[in-house]
């Protein structure tokens, strides 16, 4: 009798760690499989800023969403990577086409048009700005700038 109790419980702990040791394994798979969404922050275009002076703080990966109303032909946003990367920036325009992005550093600069994707590298440490305008237009046009 007692061989049979000794070999039930050794089913039982081997069933046990068999068990969770699928458990691990499973919960790895679901880590492996779940997709990492990175939080993302939404910039909102704060007057003044129409100099680089007085440019928005931004944080390239996230979002910027702004207004460039009657009189307002300048939204300017400034941002200094803490690594070298590369991103891509994309400007959106809602209630007209007259409105471009320049993108700017110490090396380069570059005009995106709404839709157009521009993708660029940056320097850790150097100072980059955004200038979201527009020429001539006196409707007041809805923007977003996404970074990815
Ligand atoms: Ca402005």
């Amino acid at each position: 009798m007692k061989k049979v109790i000794y070999a039930l419980l050794g089913a039982t702990l081997v069933t046990g760690i068999s068990t969770s040791a699928f458990a691990e394994e499973a919960n790895k798979n679901l880590q492996e499989l779940t997709p990492v969404v990175k939080p993302m922050a939404t910039f909102y275009d704060r007057e003044p800023n129409n100099t680089e002076a007085t440019a928005n703080p931004f944080i390239l990966g996230h979002e910027i969403e702004g207004t460039l109303d009657d009189g307002d032909y300048h939204d300017y946003y400034k941002f200094v990577p803490s690594e070298n990367v590369t991103y891509t920036l994309q400007l959106s325009a809602r209630g007209g086409t007259d409105i471009r992005m320049f993108v700017s550093g110490n090396e380069w600069s570059f005009t995106g048009w709404p839709g157009e994707e521009l993708t660029l590298q940056f320097k850790k440490g150097q100072t980059y700005y955004i200038d979201v305008y527009k020429n001539s237009t006196d409707e007041a046009i809805d923007y977003s700038v996404f970074t990815y």
